[in-house]
């Protein structure tokens, strides 16, 4: 058994694991990440693409936003297409001036990656069986294997920063776990192709055939969205077909601009709304998809792995450079607020522009109204715009 000490043990190498370890490490506090993959595979994975303001700050602040200022762009609204015509969205107008930065999930992960190796960051990928021990305690370990040795991670702290399939949320006892679950009879096909966005913005599109969203990561990057029924398979989804069904969810105009191309990436992802309660227990603090899940409509994910990273960090630094230990004690509660405004916002957004068959008649109607009051009303737009540029940390 290889033992080895730091101050606190990082479970997960995606943005939540990386943000944590590259901010406290500048605070000159000892990290060491634990990833389960390799670092190919984890940028391998197609994910988020719109990223809040608080982010932004956040990898600037980090000494990571350099590539993001030069390739990212800076949208200042989105469409909404419904009724067979889109309807503007103008974030900045409504906001006061706030945006939003298109970025890939997938380059924030690599500039996370570098920015770590630059500082001599300890990444330990493909470590297997992670496991939690004596979290209760005031010396809490973790042990691991790595090439086939066995290793013994002691620490002060365990940052639970492994998704929702890690091993940390499951670390807490179920008879203290409290999980609130909300599961979509659909998820999104998703396809990344080499050709031009077929718009300069965002479009969503609420359908009768069901939803589809028109993104991009850059002006010869897109990435396009179909809601599918949760029993479909990516290989019954040749490109031709994906590009006919994406067609015929846009208006017509839209859909004659579109330029379609082959697909480099094609996966479903299903849609949940999930939260566990609390996100700390003992020694151990969740952070990002380990402790919560929103379906995508709403682009929240990644940022709420920002802001749970945020508290974290600022309540490690207080522990750590004054001795404090309020914000360790109320990062759960405080993190929580956050996390259920922006559930209850990507619930509402899913709900809204998604076909639900169940719905009914009564349902349908509903939805109808909810979108015609939202192109009626300024009021329902600011809070839209709102919540879609992230509330205030
Ligand atoms: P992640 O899941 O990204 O990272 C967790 C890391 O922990 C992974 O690298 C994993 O390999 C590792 N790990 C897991 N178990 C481990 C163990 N036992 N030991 C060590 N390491 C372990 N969000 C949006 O805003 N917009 C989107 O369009 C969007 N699309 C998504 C599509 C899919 C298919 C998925 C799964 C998520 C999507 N998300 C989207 C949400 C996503 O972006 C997450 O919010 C974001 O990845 C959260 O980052 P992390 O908390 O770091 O979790
Ligand atoms: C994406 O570009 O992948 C994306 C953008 C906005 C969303 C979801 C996904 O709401």
């Amino acid at each position: 058994m290889i033992s080895t000490r730091t101050q606190v043990a990082i479970i997960g190498g995606g943005p939540s694991g990386l943000l944590l370890s590259q901010i406290l490490h500048r605070a000159g506090i000892d990290t060491v990440v634990l990833e389960r993959k390799s670092r190919e595979y984890v940028l391998g994975r197609i994910r988020a693409g719109v990223l809040e303001q608080g982010l932004v700050d956040m990898l600037r602040g980090a000494g990571v936003g350099a590539r993001m200022d030069r390739e990212g762009q800076i949208h200042e609204g989105f469409d909404i297409a419904f009724n067979r015509e889109r309807h503007h969205i103008d974030l900045a107008g409504l906001t006061g001036g706030k945006t939003v930065m298109v970025y890939g999930q997938t380059e924030v992960t690599q500039d996370l990656y570098e920015a770590r190796d630059q500082m001599g960051g300890i990444v330990v990928d493909e470590a297997e069986n992670v496991a939690l021990h004596d979290l209760t305690g005031d010396a809490p370990y973790v042990t691991y294997e790595k090439d086939g040795e066995a290793h013994r991670l002691d620490c002060d702290f365990i940052a639970g920063c492994d998704g929702f399939h890690g091993v940390s949320r499951k670390s807490i006892p179920e008879g203290i776990r409290q999980e609130f679950e909300r599961v979509y009879p659909f998820g999104w096909l998703g396809v990344l192709s080499e050709t031009p966005p077929v718009s300069h913005e965002l479009i969503y599109s609420s359908h009768e055939r069901g939803f589809a969203l028109c993104s991009m990561r850059n002006n010869n990057l897109s990435r396009y969205y179909v809601q599918v029924s949760n029993n479909e398979k990516v290989e019954d989804w040749s490109d031709e077909r994906f590009w006919e069904e994406l067609k015929s969810r846009l208006p017509a105009d839209t859909a004659a601009s579109l330029v379609t191309g082959p697909s480099i990436e094609k996966s479903i992802a299903p849609l949940r709304s999930f939260v566990s309660e609390p996100l700390s227990h003992g020694r151990l603090f969740l952070a990002g998809d380990a402790g919560h899940i929103v379906p995508p409509t709403g682009a929240k994910g990644l940022n709420l792995a920002a802001s749970d990273v945020h508290y974290l960090s600022e309540a490690f630094i207080g522990w750590y450079k004054d001795g404090q230990d309020g914000k360790l004690n109320s990062y759960s509660e405080t993190a929580l607020k956050r996390i259920w405004k922006a559930m209850r916002f990507s619930w509402w957004m899913t709900t809204i522009l998604h076909k639900f068959p169940e719905n009914g008649g009564f349902g349908d109607r509903i939805q109808k109204t909810e979108l015609d009051y939202l192109f009626s009303s300024r009021a329902a737009q600011v809070s839209l715009a709102e919540n879609y540029v992230g509330l205030p940390y």
